[in-house]
């Protein structure tokens, strides 16, 4: 630009029309505008349109002549443009029963005091950038804003930063494209799929009449949504798509987009067995548990012939829980890990389709906790596409008494999630819209939302009248046709189809599920359900060795102080690691967090990638672990585990964000999808855990049980009273063994580094083993660094997970001990330090329960046969007595101690888990330890 020429020839379009718009702000208060503009704005007075370099295509000669010096009107135009894109969904068509908030002001010319011939007097090109060529004139430009964004289709993209996402979204938009023009025989095949999922609740409904399905009518086109997902995959070769859903609708999509037989669906309803009907091909699986679960809670995988995998995850009542397993199992199904490093990650490789209420979506905190994550880099899995399945209710709660935002998807905004509300009675907008979802998340690799705006056809379930809450909307919802019948009409009203054809396609379609629900009449009825648990669960886990050879150890060790030239250690931290070279040369002990990286590295060895989250888990939260390092000087990262020779699978730690139960749940996910991968989530505090509670109930301790999933998750509770107050004393052991049944998890309370060092090894053994199940730690603080915690190397070398431990020193005479104390984790410790040697304490033993669940019955039983004289048998915790693991061992001690006494030694009954203040603390944990070792 030369220093004569008008710099408001480079500006153009909407450009020009911000500039103008600063130019009238800069008559009024000059000190609002920017400095840079403001001395444009002197040295070259008004940017004018005359001087602007391109009007654009599509500039008329009226516009052109639209006056410099009043460009007033524009500015208002412009306004009038933005608001529609801004605000236009306020006003648009996308509730089917028409009774949502609707205000068209915000995009009323006449609210902009502008007449429709000054719009026509408005060069496109200032309103739209890229405008279809037949739109030659202003008023046409916002016409066709109106038709796009206020139409059935609504978008809410304001709230994008990034502006070159939210150009390419406008762009979309504005081509006007999104909802195509489709063939004659692609509009028949849409009303083909309208009978099918109509037919399928109207022959549920009539057949197994009072029987709850959830049905999905009123959102028919949930499934003609997903199934254009799933097309949209099967183009661009993303090999999994990984579906989270609740009740609404399910049954529907397991049957039409998982393609479980109608058959296997009725049997179910009349309660037969309906292995018969699975398909020959094994394109479909289902894992079953003993227990079971309804049907509406049921997954499924399903593979089809082009390679592509659909899997609808198990399910259990919670709303919204389920998303984030699916979103881990979608991370897991992304990544490779079986080479050395970090996991690679292909986007494309899956995603996650996750379905939601629209009284969830906004209820339901982890909703956020997910969302959250979709941008943290442990976590993301480049973009979920978001459904809700939006029925205008939640139960019987009308959207006034649900939630304070405007749409169920506003939470969303928060995360820059663009979000398209569509109108579900307009199914060829739905399919429009699940193609433009595709396509951004692919573009862009981040979530997006689809707010499926419908209604419910009958109640809550199908036993429910909706008319006694909600009369008003029920007495509308009687009158609505199906969207089966609305498109219907239209294909009639296009001249492609007869009315009679459709109502001939009803009856078929129909026919069709009566011929399959014939073949189900066939079986014999049963109402027999056998309870046969697995051979393989019932055994629980076999002795497995998990010793590692010194040399191998040493050399691990080695490798892993061994860092690059380049790197600047922080000088303390170097030193303290540096001192886990001593255990090596005879000095010293190997502590907790050194055993469990010499642990994980001879794991990752052996092959099995580990993938460790939590909070602050790469330190670690008593800054004992360590596994990822900062160069001093650029902050740079170092993970040493990566330099160890041999390795065959990846490794990687992430600082999770603050949730437990959105990264429990996710972890969960990841290892179901990867079995060979041992996955461990870490507590901050063990009491942390219980924000997580649902995850633990719902999915970890009954999964298989209820649907056959097996998982070896590891979960590290970090628990333990030690002065520290009510909260971070207590992991809350006492619900994991309360919840413990059916060998279905591990419990573990260790005293010894050594100990975890093998059990850590013996769970990455067991990962593809029938009898794999999760391993619940309650591990330590104050023991991570104590000295008779500690492991000689030797300990690592041979030997195996012991599930029972006794202490050294005592029990040596046999006939003298009269008493055997019984003690888990840091209070087996706080009496190991008062006994010391043993010398005094002949008529004591104390044995360290390190596996409370499933509880070591024989090994102990064998322990107290060797004491003949010993009538007491203690058990002693530093839990109060309501808590801890003493009202679960009492059983099993009954049944050990025949005619022994059992006596319990800890805290009494309390409401709160320990005292608040060190003081009372001191007073009673040597109250405890005294009672213990006393002579009896
Ligand atoms: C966490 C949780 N709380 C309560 C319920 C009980 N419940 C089942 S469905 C439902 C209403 C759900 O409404 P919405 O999210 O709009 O889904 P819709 O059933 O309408 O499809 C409620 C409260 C539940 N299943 N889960």
């Amino acid at each position: 630009m030369s220093n004569n020429q008008s710099p408001w020839s480079a500006f153009s379009g909407p450009n020009l029309g911000y500039v103008m718009e600063q130019y009238d702000l800069f008559l009024q208060s000059p000190e609002e505008v920017d400095s840079e503009l403001v001395s444009l704005f002197q040295q070259y007075g008004a940017p004018s349109l005359a001087s602007s370099s391109q009007l654009g295509a599509g500039t008329s000669a009226s516009a052109a002549a639209v006056s410099p010096n009043n460009f007033d009107k524009i500015i208002r135009a412009i306004q009038l443009a933005d608001a529609i894109r801004s605000q236009g969904h306020l006003a648009a068509n996308i509730y089917p029963l028409n009774d949502g908030p609707k205000n068209e002001s915000k995009i009323d010319s006449k609210t902009y005091n502008l007449t429709e011939q000054d719009l026509k007097e408005i060069p496109v090109s200032l309103l739209i950038s890229n405008a279809p060529g037949n739109i030659t004139n202003g008023l046409q430009a916002i016409e066709h804003l109106k038709a796009v964004y206020t139409n059935n289709i609504a978008f809410e993209i304001s709230h994008v930063a990034n502006s070159e996402e939210r150009a390419w979204l406008q762009e979309k938009i504005e081509k006007g494209t999104i909802k195509e023009n489709l063939s004659a025989d692609d509009k028949k095949e849409l009303l083909k799929r309208l009978t099918q999922i109509e037919g399928f609740e109207k022959f549920i409904h009539r057949t197994f009449v009072g029987a709850k399905r959830f049905s999905i009518e009123g959102l028919d086109t949930l499934v003609v949504l997903i199934d254009e997902l799933v097309r949209q995959s099967e183009k661009t070769n993303t090999k999994q798509v990984n579906i989270g859903m609740a009740h609404r609708g399910r049954l529907n999509v397991l049957t039409h987009v998982l393609n479980k037989p109608y058959e296997m669906m009725f049997a179910e309803f009349a309660h037969v067995p309906n292995e018969t009907f699975l398909p020959e091909d094994g394109s479909l699986e289902f894992s079953k548990g003993w227990y079971g679960d309804v049907k509406y809670h049921n997954g499924a995988t399903y593979r089809s012939k082009t390679g592509l995998t659909i899997k609808l995850a198990y399910n259990p009542s919670h709303l919204e829980v389920v998303s984030p397993v699916v979103t881990g199992q979608t991370r897991a199904a992304q990544e490779t890990t079986n080479s050395v490093g970090y996991p690679v990650q292909d986007k494309n490789a899956a995603f996650a389709v996750l379905v939601h209420g629209d009284a969830a979506f906004p209820g339901q905190g982890v909703v956020t906790e997910v969302l959250n994550y979709s941008r943290v880099r442990g976590f993301q899995t480049g973009g979920s596409i978001h459904i809700i399945a939006n029925n205008m209710i939640g139960f019987t709660t009308e959207h006034y008494d649900s939630r304070s935002t405007l749409y169920s998807s506003d939470p969303a905004k928060g995360y820059e999630v663009p979000i398209i509300h569509v109108n579900a009675d307009d199914v060829e907008a739905v399919l429009g819209v699940a193609k433009f979802a595709y396509e951004y998340r692919k573009q862009f690799g981040k979530d997006i939302v689809i707010d499926l705006l419908g209604y419910r056809r009958y109640g809550h379930n199908e036993m429910d009248e909706p008319l006694v809450t909600n009369p008003t909307m029920y007495h509308v919802i009687h009158k609505h046709p199906t969207v089966r019948e609305i498109y219907g009409k239209q294909l009639v009203e296009e001249k492609l189809v007869e009315s009679s054809e459709v109502q001939t396609l009803d009856e078929t379609v129909f026919n069709g599920m009566q011929a399959a629900y014939d073949r189900v009449k066939e079986l014999p009825q049963t109402t027999a359900h056998e309870i046969i648990i697995p051979e393989a669960v019932l055994n629980g886990i076999p002795v497995v060795e998990t010793g590692v050879s010194e040399s191998k150890l040493t050399k691990i060790n080695e490798e892993l102080l061994t860092w690059p030239k380049e790197f600047t250690p922080f000088k303390k931290l170097e030193k303290i690691l540096k001192r886990r070279e001593e255990p090596f040369k005879g000095k010293g002990k190997v502590d907790w967090g050194h055993a469990e990286t010499l642990a994980f590295a001879t794991i990752v060895q052996d092959g099995n990638s580990i993938r460790l989250t939590g909070q602050d888990a790469q330190r670690g939260t008593f800054s004992h672990r360590h596994l990822v390092l900062h160069d001093e000087v650029t902050g740079a990262e170092l993970t040493p585990m990566h330099s160890i020779s041999d390795a065959k699978a990846s490794f990687v730690v992430h600082n999770s964000p603050l949730t437990e139960a959105a990264v429990l749940g996710y972890e969960f996910g990841y290892n179901l999808e990867d079995s060979n991968s041992l996955s461990i989530w870490e507590a901050q505090y063990g009491d942390f855990a219980n924000m997580a509670q649902v995850m633990f109930d719902n999915f970890i301790s009954s999964a298989r049980s209820k649907w056959g999933l097996k998982s070896g998750l590891v979960m590290l509770l970090p628990h333990g009273s030690e002065g520290q107050g009510a909260e971070h004393s207590s992991a809350r052991l006492e619900r994991y063994l309360q919840l413990a049944a059916e060998n279905n998890w591990t419990v573990a309370n260790l005293s010894s580094a050594a100990n975890y060092f093998h059990i850590l090894r013996r769970q990455a053994k067991m990962l593809n083993e029938e009898s794999i199940r999760p391993l619940i730690i309650v591990s330590p603080k104050s023991l991570l660094r104590h000295p008779l915690v500690g492991a000689d190397v030797a300990d690592l070398t041979t030997g195996h997970f012991e599930t029972v431990m006794e202490q050294p020193g005592l029990g040596q005479n046999a006939k003298k001990v009269k008493k055997i104390v019984f003690a888990s984790g840091k209070l087996a410790i706080d009496l190991a330090d008062k006994v010391k040697d043993g010398t005094g304490y002949e008529y004591l033993h104390i044995v360290r329960v390190e596996q409370l669940y499933p509880f070591p019955t024989e090994k102990i039983q064998a322990i107290i046969d060797r004491y003949p004289n010993a009538k007491e048998l203690v058990w002693a915790q530093e839990e109060t007595e309501n808590m801890g693991s003493w009202n679960f061992a009492l059983p099993y001690l009954l049944e050990l101690a025949k005619d022994r006494n059992i006596s319990y030694v800890g805290r009494v009954h309390r409401s709160s888990p320990a005292e608040g203040d060190i003081d009372s603390y001191k007073v009673e944990q040597t109250r405890i330890i005294e009672e213990a070792v006393k002579s009896i």
